[in-house]
């Protein structure tokens, strides 16, 4: 029971007598300072980053948890093999954001060891994959290219392809820049 609740009834405050949010105000400081292990909300971003093989996923990866960072030498064909999740956090405004960017194999590349022709059909099982590393939803998609390779129509063929699997990103999308910009 607190002050401003007596058996249900609301009594009214005695002046000078101590209220409920001057006692919590007194009391908040102290159980702040012995808080051995304090928590804070945070915002919580899935970032799946799909491209044309060798267009530089990985490097933007990395370049995110570590902006000093060498990128790799120059390889003619794929690299990453698997999803892999670079878990981050940043604070920005007073807000602790937190950050999986998702990093994806090279989409419809021939690889030098499968001669595996990759697919949007690929997409649908990479999104598959973030599942089973408790990635449940993907907040936005990064598509990635080199200014050399340009942009070709495969990509926009997968451009169109998470459009229409995901209408409803742009909805979030749009909602997360209103809170962004206010
Ligand atoms: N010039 C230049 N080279 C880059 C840039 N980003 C990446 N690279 C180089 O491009 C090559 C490919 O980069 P990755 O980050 O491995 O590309 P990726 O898209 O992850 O490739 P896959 O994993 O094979 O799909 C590497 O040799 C990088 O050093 C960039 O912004 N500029
Ligand atoms: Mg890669």
């Amino acid at each position: 029971m607190n002050q401003r609740e007596n058996n249900g009834e609301h009594q009214p405050e005695s002046e000078g007598a101590m209220t409920f949010d001057m006692m919590m105000d007194g009391i908040r400081p102290i159980i702040n300072e012995q808080n051995t292990y304090p928590f804070k909300r945070c915002i919580h971003r899935n970032l799946l980053l799909l491209g044309r093989t060798r267009t530089g996923k990985s490097t933007i990866s990395e370049v995110i948890s570590d902006p000093a960072c060498v990128a790799k030498d120059a390889k003619l064909f794929s690299e990453t093999r698997k999803i892999t999740l670079n878990r981050v956090a940043a604070n920005h405004r007073e807000q602790t954001c937190y950050f999986n960017i998702i990093d994806s194999p090279g989409l419809y590349d021939n690889t030098i060891e499968q001669k595996e022709h990759l697919t949007n059909e690929k997409i649908r099982q990479y999104i598959n994959e973030c599942i089973t590393k408790d990635v449940t939803d993907i907040h936005a998609f990064g598509f990635v290219f080199s200014a050399n390779g340009g942009i070709n129509s495969e990509d926009i063929k997968s451009m169109i392809f998470v459009k229409e699997k995901y209408p409803e990103l742009k909805n979030s999308i749009e909602k997360e820049k209103k809170r962004v910009d206010s």
